[in-house]
Order: C-alpha cells, then structure tokens, then sequence
C-alpha cells in the first residue's frame, strides 16, 4: 500500500521554500529520516518521515513553496501492520502498570526504611527531656508535653511519621489564621551525630605529621618568595584554614585520572594555590627549586600564584581565583558530566565534582545563582565545600549573623543535602552531657563577629565570654583548664568529623551536597595570624612567627633552618612520604594533574559547506539562518554529528532554530513527563534523556559554564566535544567577560556565536541590544579568533577552519562569529584561489571598480556594513567617476594581530629585510587613501591604521545604539551608503585628489548636517 509523507503542521508559517530533497527515488527510508527540508524567511528544518517504507516518488523539487498538508513524498509501505499495532499496546500499556509498580515499589522503600529507623531509634537510650526556660514560652509544662508526645512517635514509628506530624501541625496552624513557620534551618551543631560518624580508617599520627609539613612548606614558599621579591604577595592564611579539607580528601577521596578511571575533578580554592604546590612537593611531583618560583611565572618552571591551566597546563585543571567562577563552572561541569553519560557518550563510573570555594565568595551572585538547576538536575555527582572561616579579605563574612546558617538555609530551601561540620570531637563529650539543650542554644546565639573573636583572644576569653552567659555553662567547663577549653577544636580542623562528612557526602543519592566546614583563617599562625581581621594578605612571618609555627605543628627544623625559612621534605623512605604515596597510589595517582587522550575529530569534508559557496539567487537570508542551514548539514556528517553541543539561553526561536528541538532533541535528564502544547507542530518542544541541545533559559553565565565544559570535554573526560553557543552578541563578552576568559585560560575549544549583531543591524531593539563593541572585548583575549562575516561562504569558509584547527588538530584556541538577522542574497564565493585564505587572514578583495583609471579609493568594509561600502562603490563610480577596490574585511582583529607580530619581528631584526604585513601585502600597490568602517565602534577598524603608510579614516557606530529602522539607525551613526560617499569624497578631497566642491555637494544632496554633534554625545 502507498503512503504519502505531508507537510506537517509548521505553525504560523506557509508557502516556506523547499530547499533540499533528502531522498531518491527507490531509496529506503525508516522512521524519523529527512525528507526534505523547508525553510522560512526566519529558519530551515527538515521534515522527518513518520512511517517507513520505499519512496515511490518525489512530489517536489527544490524552490517549490508548500504548505501544511501538501504532498512531498509518495513510499511504498514495506512494514506489516502487526508489529505497529504491537508497539502501539506495548507504548500505551506500561504508563499506567509502571504507576503502579512505582508506586509499590515507593511504599516498599518506605516501609523499610521506617521500620530501620524504629530499630535504630528503639536501640538509642530514651533521654529524660529538659526544658529550656525561654521568656518566649508561657507554659513550659505545656511544651515539655508536647516534646515528650514527639519523643515517643520518633520512638515507637520514627523520623518519617514524626516529621509527617510536624508538617501537618504546621499546615493546620496555617489553616488556622497562624503565619506559615518555615525554618530551613537546624540547631548550629554538627549534622552527623558523633555515634553515627564514619571513623576514618587512616593512620591519624601520620596524617598529623604529612599535615604538618605541608602547611609549613606552603607557608614557607609564601615567605621566601616575598623575602626575595616583595612585590610578589601570597597567601598563607586561607591555605591555613583549609589544609584538613584538603588532606582528608587528598588522602582518602579522591580519585586520579588513569587507564581504568576518568577521575575525580577537583576545584581547588583559588587562594589556597601554595597548599597544592605543597603536597605536591612532598610527594616528589615539584621540586624545591620549583617551589623557590612561585609567582615567577615568566621563565618556565615558575608555579603560577593561582590554580591557571593556561600557565601550568599539566597540573592544574581549573581556574578558581576569579570568586564566583568556580561554583558556577562546577555545577554545570557536574550537569555536563551526566548529559555525556545520558547521551551514551561516557561510561557512568560515580566520578564525583568537588568545589571548594571561600565563605565570602558565596556573596558572589555566580556562586549561588545556579545551586536551583544544581538540585533540579539531581547533580549527586558533585559536592561542595564551604570553607566556612568566617572572614573574607577585610573582616569577617557576616559579623553579627551565622554564614553557616545562612548558606544551610539556602541551599536546604534550594534542595541540596547539607552537611554541617561545626564543631571538633573535643566538644562532642560537652555536647552529650548538655542535657537541657542550653549548650546548643548558646552555640545558636553566638554570632560570627564573636565566634572569630573567641579564635583570636584565647581560652580564658571563651570561658568568660561564651560559657561564661550561662552559670550552668560555667560548670559544664568548671573542670577544663583555659588550654582544655582553648582547645575545644572547630569541625574543619577535626579529620574525623571533615572524613565522616565527605563519606556521608559520597553516598548522596538525587542531591547535590554541601558540606559547610566551620574553620579558623590562619590556623596554626598564633596572635599575629589566626582569626585576625588582617590575616588575608598576610604573607610574611617574622622569626618569632615562624618559630611558634614550627612549635605548633611540631615542624623537625632546628631553630637556623627555620630563620633561613627552609622547606622541610622526609626521605623517601620515611614513613610520612611512603604512607603519602601509597595513599595517592591506591586512590589511582596525582591530583591535580591535567592530561588528555582525546582523539581528534576528522574535519568534514569540503562538499558538506559547498551549497554555502554558492549564490543564493534572489533569496534573502540572514547569516544567523545561513549559520542554522550549516549546522543542519554538519548533522548529517557521522564524525560531527553526535559531538556537536548547541547551546542556546532562551532565543533558539529567536535565531531560527527551533527545528532543533525534534530533530536532535533538548536534552533533560528525566525525558519529558508531559506532552508538549505544540506536539502536533514539525518543531515541537521535545525534551529527552538522550536530547543533545542544552537549552539553558534565561541564564547566560550558565550558558557559558555549559560551553566550558563541553569545550574541555576533550581534557576532563578525554572526549572531544565541538560546543557552540549561541546568543545575543551584547549578552555574551560584555555580560559574562570574566566567563571567557577563564575559557580563554582552560583552553576551551569551541564556537561563540554572537547572534543579531551589530549596533546599527539589530534594528529596533534599542540602547541595550545593539552591540557595536563585542569585538573589541573579544579582541583582548589571547587565544580567541574573532570574524564578523557578511556572506554566506565567508561564513563556511571560517566554520570550516574553526573545526580544523580545534578539533582536527587540536589547537587550543576559540572563535567568535557574529552573525546577523538581516536578509539579503548571497553572491558566489569569488573564484580567485587566493579568497579563502583571504577570509581566514582577514581581508581580500571583494571588488574592483577601474573604469576611469582617475581617483582611486580603497573602501574596507566588515560585516553588515560591508553592503554599504559595495553601494557606495557604485555611486562613487556611476556619479563622480572615482575608481575603487572593495574590501571584505572579516576580521580587523587578526589583521591586527598578525601586523603587531611581523612589526615586533621587523624591530627585533633592525639588519634584516623587513617582512611584510598581510595588510601591506594587500593594500601598498593599490591607489589612493582608505575608508573603512564596520558596524562596531571606530576603534575596531582604526586598529589597523598604523600598518599601513596610505591615508586612513575610519568610521563605525560609537555611541550608545537605540531603537529605530536599520536605515535610519546606519545614517545616525554615519555608516550607510550616502555618509561613505560623502566622507570618501571629503577625504580624496583632503589627500588633494579632488575638489572640495563634490564633497560639500554630496552633503547637501544626502541631507547630511555637518553640524550634528558626534553620536557619542547624543
Ligand atoms: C571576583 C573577585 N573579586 C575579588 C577578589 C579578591 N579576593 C580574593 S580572596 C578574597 C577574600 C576571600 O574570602 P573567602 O572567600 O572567605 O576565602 P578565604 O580566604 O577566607 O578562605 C577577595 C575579596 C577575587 N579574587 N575575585
Ligand atoms: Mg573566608
């Protein structure tokens, strides 16, 4: 039986052009193969077939406009029906029968885990309960009741019935008039009780030891290096307050990279760097003459002052130091790892994303902003550290709150699973024997400003000002010397409370967790360092320093060796470097440590981008869509296809490239649970597990955590991805800079597509959206490759590069496109061979207009506005008989760039002939002065004006942009045709190449006020 294919329903569109047949006659097509694809004036899709079968015949070709419902392609149906009916039952049966096993499946896990709890609650010994005397409680006998009825329900049915009661008290409360009580937050004690803390099984006297030296050698290259040279700076007292954190982690977490595991990645905090070169140095991976360079990066060999993979590409993975950046990078670096598994793209080995950030970074918007999608995405694969020290870089974090507290309650209301380290074992006998509750009260009321106080004025301090509220409390200390109490330690400094967190953390199942780490800035440092307002730049200690802190962490350095601050490294053979060892040994290797075995994707081959390389005819499209129809063919080329990552922050509809949604997919870790409004439609909103679209919402910071770490896929998971994100070019390096050029320093490989671009050709959007200097931003990034195309092949040709220099051969470089939402047609690619590596250098020759062999002008034009210098071309020719050389100019910045390094080697050879520069190779034989300009500021074409001896004016659109019609907007900023004939006029008039009269004329005629202020003042 025939079947027919039809148009399906495409939305608002009709009468869309048939631009590709996907198929012959006689071929056999299965379910979901293109057909065809169709294009609007906005975007081109392709239209799947829904059944399977031989096509018959081919009902259009290509440039026919269809509708819904028109016939495209005729197949004989070669499927039996049985089968179809088959799938039918088997996808409509399981929806409801999986309900149901669900559901008892759920009720099962319940049961369990209730009945677990009744016999470990059963087993714990009943309590008499105390009350508190509160000013707030009117009847303490009422409450005692109360409390005593909830003892008895955890007793006797467990945590689950009881926190069902507490929920229901509380929604009925509320139903009763009362306000919602909604606390996110629990006592400031430790979340894992002592009893049920996991003991460390590692040897704690050596651990102490290895601790020991580490925090003196950290300490040690801060010093000598200031001794040396003391502008360098440094740091001591973060690394001071964290190197438990790190140790426990070091020694017992985390796993390397090797031949049988990916590794854990591990975001150190960026000011702990010298902790890192520390233990590194123990275990024989950084030598002391290394360590004596630390931020003497220029000659190799230097350890850089931050974790810069950049500068130290084989050991550190991660940039960090910019606050904020790592949190963020983290969570979608954990959200990317899962899309790779979920895509069959990498084996799912339980690797975990640890980040440690600073308790004053939280403030950074980055660091919060994405922990919803962290708990949305059920990221169980990554956890955070807060070192919670309780100072940033001025003084403390929140001196009359709790940061603890606060970030609990944040990331409890966020859905995170929160570990609270507060408190060290010392306190855990006080806290069992604090039957009335008051202890923890005290700890609750105490604020941070105090808490950083009882760290830095000592034990008989704690004793009057802590204790010391509370007669009771008194007496609870009443036997301890002020040393006892001086010692009652805080959690992050506890390796078993810090082992017991990070084995609790390990097990977390549908949640990310945080682990918030109470410590003290600059531990270990006495009067002038621990917990002082001004630790955080500390980074000299005077002989009596270093003495007390060899003293303090029983550092084996005689009194000389410490006044000459010398590093302290046990032999191989003792057994703090071999326990060290053997620690890292069986945890699979050295961390951090940058590797990558990714293989090399083959660049596609030339015919996939040939249809760009033709003439469009009549047909208008913007470069955006002309983008759109490439990306659609390099998803038929089986290398490419599965590794490309699109990355859209909310405007694929924006950009025409909605078509995505069906064809690959928006990827969404559990599927798509609801039919979507639009499922009748060609372009519906499919999500799926296996979808490879990273549709990121509103969120362009998270947009470019996603493109960093799929741009560096190939180094943390040794694949190859080929991301390219997409967004509106004024909300890419203007709002999220500090974003790329972390990129720039991780080698991110990938494409930054600055869509409707260009101040004056995003008309109508106005002062916010018209971008006139995102390649001016661009430009101040080392490694990134910025083009603003105007033509379809110059488009492909870049394209085409870009996927072979990045992932062919490797290079650790990134491209900006721009790309714009203005239709017009596309010429050929001119026939000259020379054109392409034109494109690829920055300029060619577009044009020649030599009818007169007069007055010659050589107009360069970039982008959109290169349309203008090509009209201008002609009235310049037809109306005043002046001969021109039309350039394409695709990028000023790498002109520039590659002019600065032929002019630095020309200075740096003063006897030898100079080379010379693409420019000069292009412009030096050609007559008369230049004029160029682009849709971005002057600044952007004046760049090349030293690197030619010709005459130079540049134009462009500074100023703030604003909404109008692209007409109206390019004679605002002096770019459109008329104003480039007028000024070109004007300036042949100033090179004495013609009158002055046919200036002052073009003036008039084109209505142009020659006593308009500058745009930028207006
Ligand atoms: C974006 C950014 N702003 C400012 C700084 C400068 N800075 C470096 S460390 C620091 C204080 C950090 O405090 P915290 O996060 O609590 O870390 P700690 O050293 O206390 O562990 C500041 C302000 C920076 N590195 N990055
Ligand atoms: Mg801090």
């Amino acid at each position: 039986m025939n079947q027919k294919i039809l148009v399906p329903d495409i939305g608002d569109f009709e009468e869309v052009e048939v631009i590709e047949i996907l198929v012959k006659t006689g071929s056999i097509i299965k379910v979901n193969d293109p057909v065809v694809t169709i294009e609007s004036d906005k975007s081109s899709v392709e239209v799947p077939s829904a059944i399977e079968g031989t096509v018959d015949s081919i009902n259009v070709k290509i440039g026919d406009k269809v509708s819904k419902d028109d016939l495209l392609v005729t197949l004989i149906d070669t499927r039996s029906a049985e089968p179809e009916a088959k799938k039918i039952i088997e996808e409509k049966l399981p929806v409801d029968t999986e309900k149901i096993i669900k559901a008892a499946e759920k009720t099962l896990v319940l049961e369990k885990e209730v009945s677990e709890t009744k016999t470990k609650i059963k087993e714990v010994k009943k309590e008499k309960i105390e009350v508190i005397t509160n000013s707030e409680d009117i009847d303490p006998t009422e409450t005692k009741e109360w409390l005593e009825s909830l003892s008895a329900v955890l007793d006797n049915d467990g945590k689950n019935r009881a926190q069902f009661l507490i929920k229901q008290l509380i929604e009925h409360s509320y139903k009763e008039g009362s306000d919602l009580i909604l606390s996110r937050n629990t006592p400031y004690i430790n979340t894992i009780k002592s009893e049920e803390e996991q003991r460390s099984p590692g040897d704690q006297n050596l651990e102490r030891k290895i601790r020991s030296l580490i925090r003196w050698n950290a300490a040690a290259m801060v010093v000598r290096a200031n001794k040396k040279y003391p502008e360098l700076g440094g740091h001591i007292g973060t690394f001071a307050s964290a190197a438990t954190l790190y140790d426990v982690g070091m020694n017992h977490f985390w796993r390397a990279k090797n031949n049988k595991f990916g590794g854990d990645l591990v975001y150190f905090q960026g000011h702990s760097a010298p902790g890192m070169y520390a233990r590194a140095f123990l275990e024989g991976r950084i030598t002391e003459k290394e360590l004596d360079r630390f931020r003497q990066e220029v000659n190799p060999g230097g350890l850089s002052s931050y974790p810069h993979p950049w500068l130290m590409p084989k050991f550190w993975q991660f940039p960090t130091v910019s606050m904020g950046l790592g949190p963020i990078m983290s969570i979608y670096q954990a959200r990317f790892t899962k899309y790779l598994i979920n895509r069959g793209l990498l084996k799912d080995e339980g690797r975990k994303i640890w980040c440690f950030l600073g308790d004053g970074e939280t403030d950074e918007p980055e660091s919060l902003g994405a922990i919803g999608l962290a708990a949305r995405e059920k990221l169980d694969n990554l956890i955070f550290v807060v070192n919670c020290n309780l100072q940033r870089l001025d003084g403390p974090v929140r001196g009359n709150g709790k940061i603890i507290q606060e970030l609990e309650g944040i990331f409890r209301g966020a859905g995170w699973n929160v570990i609270k380290v507060i408190w060290g074992s010392y306190w855990d006998s006080l806290i069992a024997k604090d039957k009335s509750g008051l202890l923890i009260k005290r700890m609750n009321e105490a604020v941070d400003g105090e808490y950083q106080a009882f760290k830095a004025k000592g034990g008989a301090f704690v004793r009057e000002k802590f204790f010391g509220k509370y007669p009771e409390l008194l007496n609870l200390v009443s036997q301890m010397t002020d040393r006892d109490i001086w010692k009652l330690n805080r959690g992050g400094h506890d390796p078993h409370k810090v082992y017991a967190a990070y084995h609790e953390a390990m097990k977390s199942t549908g949640k990310p967790t945080v682990i918030l780490a109470k410590t003290i800035k600059g531990y270990g440092m006495g009067k002038t360092g621990e917990s002082i307002n001004t630790i955080h730049q500390q980074k000299k200690l005077d002989e009596k320093d270093l003495l007390y802190y060899r003293d303090r962490f029983d550092v084996p350095l005689t009194d000389a060796q410490v006044k000459n601050v010398e590093y302290y490294k046990p032999s191989d053979n003792s057994p703090e470097i071999k326990y060290l060892k053997k620690c890292r040994l069986k945890l699979g290797g050295n961390l951090p440590e940058r590797s990558s075995f990714a293989k090399p994707i083959k660049t596609p081959t030339a015919d996939i981008f040939s249809a760009m390389k033709e003439s469009t005819g009549k047909k208008e499209m913007s470069t955006t869509m002309v983008l759109v129809r490439m990306l659609t063919s390099l998803l038929r080329d089986k290398n490419i296809a599965p590794r490309l990552v699109p990355i859209i922050p909310d405007e694929a509809r924006t950009f025409g490239m909605e078509g995505f949604f069906q064809k690959i997919g928006i990827y969404a870790h559990e599927g798509q649970k609801y039919e979507p409004v639009d499922s009748e439609q060609l372009s519906s909103y499919r999500e799926d597990k296996k979808g490879q679209v990273l549709e990121e919402g509103i969120n362009e910071a998270g947009a470019m955590s996603s493109w960093i770490a799929a741009g560096t896929s190939y180094v943390n998971h040794d694949i190859s991805m080929i991301p390219i994100y997409i967004f509106y070019s004024m909300f890419g390096f203007q709002r999220t800079g500090d974003l790329i050029w972390a990129a720039g320093d991780t080698q991110t490989r990938g494409f930054l597509i600055g869509a409707t671009a260009g101040r004056t050709t995003l008309a109508g959007e106005g002062l916010q959206h018209g971008d006139g200097h995102s390649h001016i931003l661009s430009s101040v990034i080392p490694n990134c490759k910025s083009y603003d195309p105007t033509f379809a092949y110059e488009l492909a040709v870049i394209f085409r590069e870009g996927l072979r220099r990045m992932h062919d051969k490797q290079e650790n470089i990134f491209y900006y496109i721009t790309t714009m939402n203005e239709n017009y047609s596309h010429p050929e690619i001119p026939q000259d061979k020379s054109v392409e590596e034109g494109i690829l250098n920055g300029m060619y020759l577009f044009k020649e207009h030599n009818k007169y062999k007069k007055t010659k002008i050589q107009l360069l034009g970039s982008g959109a506005i290169l349309r203008e210098m090509i009209y201008a071309a002609e009235i310049l020719q037809k109306e005043y008989q002046i001969d021109s050389n039309i350039w394409s100019v695709t990028s000023f910045n790498e002109l520039r760039k590659e002019a600065l390094e032929i002019e630095r080697y020309n200075l740096l050879h003063p006897d030898q002939k100079p080379k010379k520069t693409y420019i000069e190779k292009c412009l030096s034989s050609t007559e008369g002065p230049v004029v160029a300009a682009s849709d971005y500021m002057r600044i952007n074409s004046d760049q090349i004006r030293s690197f030619t001896t010709k005459s130079f004016y540049s134009f462009g659109t500074d100023g703030y942009g604003r909404s109008d019609t692209r007409k109206n907007l390019r004679k605002f900023f002096e770019v459109d045709k008329e104003h480039i004939v007028a000024y070109s006029l004007s300036v042949l008039a100033k090179e004495q190449l013609l009158p002055s009269k046919y200036a002052k004329e073009a003036i008039k005629k084109y209505n142009i006020d020659p006593e308009k202020p500058m745009p930028t003042k207006l």
